[in-house]
């Protein structure tokens, strides 16, 4: 679990069929001010993806924003379902202005609440309360029920410490590296790349590992999952990292936590098949990944990168294996893939060009990207073959 002096953790969220996130967001920005790295789930959320992601995130503590009533029941059932899954010490927090009583606050309590904030509380409270009721890391409580994502986010806890080598699959997954500018839409896309391997194959497991940046002195507003929506599923683990001070896309941890995830082994005995590594969005010049790191890297791009001459000086053009031109809904998509093809074709290294809108169902650039992946993999047995559907 985290060590005491690394950064506190918290992921807040708002419940299911709930949109009020104002206070939420005042309240994720001041706890980042102050050195907190919030993953934040967005709103709408229910308890079981609110206690997964917790999990999954290694987290000290959830914190609930409820304006729209069934406090008692929602928070109650966050309690309920980490205890389930083991991870007990995860402390859970919230509030939701005038609409969270005091009686009630007596009954979520009474159910494993630890605290409830109500209307005027300053938020200098809210910090308070995180950074001494929190300051420890949330140590797991021994029990035989421990979930699969429990497991795997102690071992990556245990793996960022020792950076210790371990045994590696027979099959090692296929492990691809997205990486482009703030905005290009690579989140979405890697949410369809994972729709399109859970439905090619419904055994196989997929991981993610998201980074976003830190603020300098401060803590990191991690918010790639708000985004997703395949990535919820049960068959996924996703890990959001902060930078934390580490210049070029990635943070400190990646490698170590990469090796960790290839040797995790599940009851099928097998492993994850796909692991996907996000950077946060990069400049120019940045080339994030190492040739050993990833099998495959992606660069996505939008159409808006200005100029011809803009493109001379994008590093990524140089070394991607595929480049992704995104959102060709937009004006311009044409003219950008015409440009990057004869930008990339003209230093002999020639990247395959895919021209998508990841926003769009089912969208035939996604699914080329899918097929390209995947069919390239020594490993493609065990991905999912693309359908006659994504084929076209
Ligand atoms: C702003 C607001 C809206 C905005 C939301 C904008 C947004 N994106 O958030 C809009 C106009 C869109 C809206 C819509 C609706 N709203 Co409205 N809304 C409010 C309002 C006026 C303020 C809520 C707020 O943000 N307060 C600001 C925060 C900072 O202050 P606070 O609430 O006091 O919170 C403090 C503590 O509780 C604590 N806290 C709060 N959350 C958290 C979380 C954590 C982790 C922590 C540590 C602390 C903490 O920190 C704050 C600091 O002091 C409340 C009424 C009210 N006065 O509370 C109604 C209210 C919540 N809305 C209500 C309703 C009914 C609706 C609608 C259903 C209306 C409709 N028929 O369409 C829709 C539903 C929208 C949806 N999709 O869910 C009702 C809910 C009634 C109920 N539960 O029985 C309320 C109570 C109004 C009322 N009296 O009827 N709403």
């Amino acid at each position: 679990m985290p060590r005491p002096n690394e950064p506190i953790r918290v992921l807040t969220a708002v419940p299911i069929c709930d949109g009020h996130d104002s206070a939420i967001n005042t309240i994720n920005l001041e706890l980042i001010r102050h050195g907190v790295e919030v993953i934040y789930l967005g709103y709408h959320r229910s308890a079981r993806d609110i206690a997964r992601a917790a999990i999954q995130e290694d987290v000290r503590g959830v914190g609930i924003s409820s304006y729209n009533g069934g406090h008692v029941e929602f928070f109650s059932q966050v309690v309920a379902l980490l205890r389930e899954e083991g991870a007990t010490r995860i402390k859970v927090f919230g509030g939701g202005g005038g609409t969270i009583t005091r009686a009630d606050e007596k009954r979520m309590r009474s159910r494993g609440v630890d605290r409830i904030f109500f209307a005027g509380t300053p938020l200098s409270e809210i910090v308070n309360y995180v950074l001494s009721r929190l300051e420890s890391p949330a140590r797991v409580a021994s029990t035989r029920h421990r979930s699969d994502d429990l497991r795997i986010s102690q071992m990556l806890a245990r793996g960022a410490k020792s950076g210790a080598r371990r045994r590696i699959h027979a099959i090692a997954p296929l492990t691809i590296g997205i990486t482009g500018p703030g905005g290009a839409g690579k989140t979405t896309l890697i949410d369809e790349l994972v729709l399109r391997q859970l439905q090619g194959d419904p055994h196989s497991r997929v991981a993610i590992l998201s980074h976003d940046p830190s603020i300098v002195g401060k803590g990191a507003l991690l918010g790639d999952r708000a985004v997703m929506i395949h990535s919820q599923h049960d068959r996924v683990f996703m890990r959001s990292l902060a930078t934390r001070g580490r210049a070029g896309g990635l943070s400190e941890s990646t490698r170590n936590y990469l090796e960790v995830l290839r040797t995790v082994e599940f009851e099928s005995g097998r492993g994850f098949d796909l692991i996907i590594v996000e950077t946060v969005g990069i400049g120019q010049e940045a080339v994030p990944f190492d040739r050993d790191l990833v099998a495959k890297t992606v660069l996505v791009m939008s159409p808006e990168y200005g100029s011809r001459l803009q493109l001379q000086k994008i590093a990524m053009l140089e070394v991607a294996d595929v480049v992704v031109v995104n959102k060709s809904d937009r004006p311009g998509a044409r003219a950008a893939m015409i440009e990057v093809g004869q930008r990339t074709g003209s230093n002999g290294h020639g990247p395959r060009i895919v021209s998508a809108c990841a926003k769009r169902h089912r969208d035939s650039g996604v699914n080329e990207l899918f097929w390209l992946l995947v069919d390239q993999q020594p490993a493609a047995g065990r991905l999912a073959r693309p359908t006659a559907a994504q084929r076209t």
